[in-house]
């Protein structure tokens, strides 16, 4: 009787105590463009907060609340939206699930003049995350920064932490380069090469270590499109955490980090002053690049420093990219055990492919995510109980619903020659496949690439399931090959499962997963500011996904990709075509330059030529 009073006790005061340990921390940010030069080589303006760039990391302990109220502060009508990526938001830890950012999937983009308020607490996840803008590819111009939840119960040492960011540089503003992108004339979907490589938004970057310490480095790619290799001269690193879960040490001298993913590693440094500097190559993933131009700098340079005093660091190369640590392979420190066994599966066949207005767009079954006239969560909480039907989201979004509980299996399979870091909002999961690449020999077609995919075969699986798999919430789809994932659907929300590599977002790749909305709908209503978000860019404030709330299976006027090509029409003779019909037209251009001012067709006289052409020769495509 004693022990037990005495036990109650002992809870009620460290259920206070952690009470009051959390803090809140406030944030006003207002954003806008800010000079910067972030390459020492082209000034360029980038986003920042209240005229500052970098904006700042945000540091937090375990259990602390967050509040960060965020004012676009842009001049013309550029909209903008935050992201919190990796966190829970669990709604059993009192929180809600329009803080997680995705414009039109959880809250409406914030209008100029318009203010939202991001406020949520991070319970008990811990380790390295970061936030970003997540409407349009905003994020690549800067606006993007390191959200890092400290824990006293850290399971290893060090004596001092710090967080990098890997990304790259676009010269051009992002939406420049994402029209350049989402072009007709750019049929083939090649990706903008970026024009730099940024080591926490610099270049040139030196770590200054001391003898004898012993440091974390949190590597974060907050990039839009390249993956990056990381290593150091003479120094181990030691992997201890992936996305926010502690894993099993595993010590290696090459990471591999995906747009999106967090790696942290503990690094020993020198017993005394080892007389020199030591070089930390940043190398991006050239095999990413359609093309590689010349003048490309593939790589940089940084330094270990151990004074001041000592040369510069000569850069070295990396004699072996594969031995990079694997992903898979890694195992969560605690031994959480294979979900062994799935209720639902879902299958996403990924292509990409040329659309009916000639622009190339990423596709899963042959959808292209295209945004709902609301967004998904606005239709979840004034639908009642039609929440759980998936018809009233819309066809164009790839939208799931998923039960409360199950156990969900995703599949991916890429039909395209290109890596997919695939990402999903509100979960960690198991990685319990994932194929090596498949590429072509050398003198394989490369047209031909979507005839050496390797599906998943439940039948048979590359490899056995792990008994641990890695937990964590970006993974890298490879080439021609396919992922399967696994969580339990034990956190309702409405999750957003996208490429991160930013680009292909743009082109449609993505998903949205309705967990649980009748629990969603018991826990919160569209708040005040959410409203007048909405209503400020004329957005409604109920209906489904088309904006209708008198026939909640109407779905006229829903935003929907665009008609495929006209039939015999496929996309590689679309691709020939329309290349051959630039140089062409350059041709003319350039004939013609002194006497026309404006020589560029519209969309539809392409097309209409295009077709014509094609048409009169009779040419089977
Ligand atoms: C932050 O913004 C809120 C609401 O816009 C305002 O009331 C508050 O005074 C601001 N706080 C600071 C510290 O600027
Ligand atoms: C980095 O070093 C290069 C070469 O020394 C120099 O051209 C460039 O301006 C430097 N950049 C920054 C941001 O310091
Ligand atoms: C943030 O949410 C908490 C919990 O719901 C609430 O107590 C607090 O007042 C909210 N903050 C603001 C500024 O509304
Ligand atoms: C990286 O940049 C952030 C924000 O600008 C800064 O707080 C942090 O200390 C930098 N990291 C290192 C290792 O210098
Ligand atoms: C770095 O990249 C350049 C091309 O940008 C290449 O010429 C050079 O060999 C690379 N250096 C290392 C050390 O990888
Ligand atoms: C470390 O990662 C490699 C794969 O890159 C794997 O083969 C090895 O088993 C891992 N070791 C540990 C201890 O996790
Ligand atoms: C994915 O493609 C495979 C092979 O063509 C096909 O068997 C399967 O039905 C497709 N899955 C979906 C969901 O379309
Ligand atoms: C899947 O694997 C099974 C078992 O090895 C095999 O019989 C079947 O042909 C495979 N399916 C495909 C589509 O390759
Ligand atoms: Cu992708």
């Amino acid at each position: 009787m004693i022990s037990s009073i005495f036990g109650l006790l002992v809870a009620v005061i460290l259920v206070c105590s952690s009470v009051v340990d959390a803090k809140v921390h406030t944030f006003n940010f207002t954003t806008g463009w800010v000079d910067a030069n972030p390459d020492g080589v082209h000034p360029k303006k980038m986003i920042g907060f209240n005229g500052q760039w970098p904006v700042p990391d945000i540091h937090v302990n375990k259990g602390d609340r967050v509040q960060i109220y965020l004012t676009n502060g842009f001049e013309d009508d550029t909209v903008t939206s935050l992201h919190f990526h990796g966190m829970f938001l669990r709604l059993s830890d009192g929180n809600k699930i329009q803080m997680d950012g995705p414009s039109m999937v959880t809250q409406c983009p914030i209008s100029p003049g318009q203010t939202f308020l991001y406020n949520f607490t991070v319970a008990d996840q811990v380790g390295t995350y970061w936030y970003h803008a997540h409407s349009g590819a905003q994020f690549g111009d800067g606006m993007r920064g390191a959200f890092i939840i400290h824990d006293e119960d850290e399971p290893f040492h060090y004596d001092e932490d710090m967080t990098i960011q890997l990304s790259d540089l676009y010269w051009k503003p992002y939406y420049d380069v994402q029209d350049e992108f989402l072009s007709r004339f750019n049929p083939t979907g090649a990706e903008p090469i970026p024009q730099n490589l940024l080591f926490n938004n610099t270049l040139n970057a030196t770590l200054n270590f001391e003898p004898e310490k012993t440091y974390l480095l949190r590597f974060i790619n907050s990039g839009l499109f390249v993956s990056q290799y990381v290593s150091l001269e003479d120094h181990e690193m030691t992997i201890v955490e992936v996305d926010g879960v502690y894993v099993k040490p595993n010590t290696t001298d090459l990471l591999y980090i995906a747009t999106g993913q967090r790696m942290s590693v503990l690094v020993k440094a020198k017993k005394a002053d080892p007389g020199k500097n030591f070089a930390i190559m940043q190398i991006m993933d050239e095999l990413m690049l359609d093309v590689v131009p010349k003048d490309l700098v593939r790589n940089r340079t940084h330094q270990i420093s151990y004074n001041e005093n000592h040369e510069k660091p000569e850069p070295f190369y990396i004699d072996d990219f594969d031995k990079a640590t694997e992903e898979f392979y890694l195992r969560p420190l605690d031994d959480i055990e294979l979900l062994d066994h799935y209720d639902t599966q879902i299958t996403f066949n990924l292509s990409l492919d040329n659309l009916g207005d000639g622009v190339n767009y990423a596709m899963f079954n042959g959808v292209s995510y295209v945004h709902p006239k609301v967004p998904t969560l606005t239709t979840v909480l004034t639908s009642g109980k039609l929440a759980t039907d998936a018809r009233i989201y819309g066809d164009n979004v790839n939208a799931y619903v998923l039960q409360k509980d199950e156990i969900i299996e995703i599949v991916v399979n890429n039909y395209d020659s290109g890596k997919h870091p695939f990402h999903l909002h509100g979960h960690n999961f198991q990685l319990i496949q994932k194929s090596p690449e498949y590429r072509p020999e050398a003198d394989y077609p490369e047209e031909d690439q979507d005839d050496i995919t390797v599906p998943y075969n439940e039948s048979a699986p590359l490899t056995p399931f792990p008994d641990y798999p890695v937990l964590r919430d970006t993974v890298v789809l490879a080439p021609s090959g396919h992922i399967v994932i696994r969580f339990k659907a034990d956190n309702p929300g409405v999750w957003f499962f996208h490429c991160h590599l930013d680009w292909h977002l743009t082109q449609g790749l993505g998903a949205v997963f309705i967990e649980d909305p009748l629990a969603v709908q018991e826990a919160e209503t569209l708040s005040k500011t959410y409203k007048d978000v909405c209503s400020a860019a004329n957005i409604p404030n109920q209906g489904n996904a088309a904006g209708h709330s008198d026939d909640w299976f109407n779905l006229d006027g829903l935003p929907r990709q665009p008609k495929p090509l006209p039939s015999g029409f496929k996309a590689k003779g679309y691709i020939a075509f329309i290349i051959s019909t630039l140089m062409a037209l350059y041709g003319i251009y350039a004939i013609s330059d002194y006497g026309l001012s404006e020589t560029i067709p519209d969309d539809q006289a392409v097309y209409d030529t295009l077709k014509n052409v094609l048409d009169s020769n009779g040419v089977a495509y």
